[in-house]
């Protein structure tokens, strides 16, 4: 949607503005479109627009912090968190190193700024702030339709030139960022290309699952399939928001010299399911690559992960996400269950798929209905919602238009109603849940037992030998 209709007013210094969405449109849009776009002219009034890495200094002035060291130059490996180093360092040290080239004193010493770039990434707002709660409200993602969200729910980036995170997806929700300053390239890759990024869960962190291809120079002898992914460019310059869909596989670095983004992951009916699925696999990772070297975590524990992963904690951690799976299905309503039953026929067709997994790419994005396929109707929502398509454009600068290109690739497709990518198997146990014929377990209830019954089915095995076969060769 233009500015026009169902718009709202907003004062700035410079004059009066009008948004260009409602937050009720904004979220509209958010909750329904698959593919990944950017947000123009909607946050020129949040107070967060000026938080560049100077401001934040002041206000966190003397504060630790701990950047990642990664290598400008590198090979076709990713650089995961597990072979970083790390510095702890105050905002202005990190300045003072980033921009005084010749400072060789303080704690980036040992290393060269011609090679190396820094990333304080993955911050949360409450750890980083803490007494300073009030810094919360600069933040207003209730212009996105979220009431209330603002800085308690968000993580802060603040990175050189250079500074990338490695491709990956997040398990959970979808995802808004805020480029504040400098500019950062995304690369990313709908769901339906999983197979053709080779995930991994080594390095184990709750909620990512990471691509073993550095993306920005792959090893396609080693990862052949790659070459089929549908990979998305855009540069996100400083005022745009960045809605990232469920499950889209992204890399992401930062071009300009400094760099500062913001970002909040919002949750999604699936996670339910996938707060499940993330517990199953913490506690499959942790048992094997424990039993393998018990004594060293170093080389496949994240360095975000708590390091507590007994097994005794792990089965916990499972029946709280089963419990918590069972209350949220047993209290929803008749409509939401009926919807949550519609959009499963919808279902994204990867369970269970191992067979064709290396055809996944072509077969998907043929039956996979809001794909990147390209479309002939021009954008239904105006110049400030600028789709980010397959090879895509640079978007438009902060008050552009829309380019005739972008335009032609923003069908209406895209946004057709969130299908929620409920699978039959998670279709059929919301049934039973709801109904009252059901017999849900009670307390603490899964045992290793009944996760080895479910781990080692014969289905399951047999598709864990499949895929150990078909990539034998890796
Ligand atoms: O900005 C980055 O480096 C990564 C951001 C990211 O992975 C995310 O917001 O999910």
């Amino acid at each position: 949607m233009a500015a026009g209709s169902g718009a709202t007013m907003a004062t700035m210094e410079e004059g009066e503005h009008v948004k260009p969405f409602t937050p009720e449109k904004a979220k509209e849009i958010i909750m329904s479109l698959q593919q990944p776009a950017v947000f123009c002219n909607m946050v020129f009034d949040w107070p967060a627009r000026h938080w560049n890495a100077n401001h934040l200094s002041e206000v966190l002035h003397g504060k630790q912090i701990r950047f990642r060291m990664g290598l400008k130059s590198t090979g076709t490996v990713p650089q995961f968190e597990t072979t970083c180093n790390y510095v702890d360092a105050t905002l202005e040290e990190f300045l003072t190193w980033n921009c005084d080239q010749s400072s060789i004193s303080g704690p980036f010493r040992d290393y060269e700024h011609c090679k190396f770039w820094a990333y304080a990434d993955y911050k949360y707002f409450v750890s980083l702030f803490e007494d300073k709660t009030d810094i919360f409200q600069d933040v207003k993602w209730s212009d996105f339709g979220f009431p209330g969200r603002n800085g308690q729910e968000s993580t802060l980036w603040i990175g050189s030139l250079g500074a990338h995170t490695p491709c990956h997806l997040d398990s959970y929700g979808c995802n808004l960022v805020f480029q504040v300053q400098g500019r950062k390239r995304w690369h990313l890759f709908p769901p339906e290309d999983t197979p053709l990024l080779y995930p991994t869960r080594i390095p184990y962190e709750e909620s990512s699952v990471f691509s073993k291809i550095n993306v920005v120079n792959p090893d396609l002898k080693r990862f052949p399939q790659f070459q089929k992914a549908q990979r998305h460019i855009v540069t996100l310059s400083p005022g745009q928001v960045l809605f990232v869909p469920r499950h889209w596989w992204h890399y992401v670095e930062s071009i300009d010299p400094v760099t500062v983004s913001i970002n909040s992951w919002i949750e999604l009916e699936e996670d339910h399911l996938a707060r499940v699925e993330e517990a199953v696999t913490r506690t499959l990772v942790c048992a094997l690559k424990t039993a393998e070297d018990p004594h060293n975590t170093r080389a496949w524990l994240n360095p975000t992960e708590v390091e507590e992963i007994s097994h005794e904690v792990n089965c916990h951690y499972l029946n709280g996400a089963v419990s918590a799976f069972f209350n949220h299905y047993r209290t929803s309503n008749a409509t939401e269950i009926q919807a949550l039953k519609r959009n499963g026929q919808h279902m994204e067709k990867e369970e269970l798929n191992v067979c064709n997994h290396t055809e996944a790419g072509q077969t998907h994005s043929q039956t996979f209905a809001t794909g990147t396929v390209k479309q002939e109707a021009a954008s239904p929502f105006g110049p400030d919602l600028v789709p980010v398509t397959q090879k895509s454009e640079e978007p438009p600068s902060e008050r552009g238009g829309l380019s005739e290109s972008d335009g032609q690739h923003f069908g209406k497709l895209h946004c057709a109603k969130r299908q929620k990518m409920m699978s039959n198997s998670e279709n059929a146990i919301v049934e039973q849940v709801a109904s009252s014929s059901f017999t849900a377990p009670s307390q603490t209830f899964i045992s290793t037992d009944d996760l080895l019954d479910c781990l080692v089915n014969p289905q399951v095995t047999r598709m864990v030998a499949q895929l150990l076969i078909q990539g034998r060769h890796l």
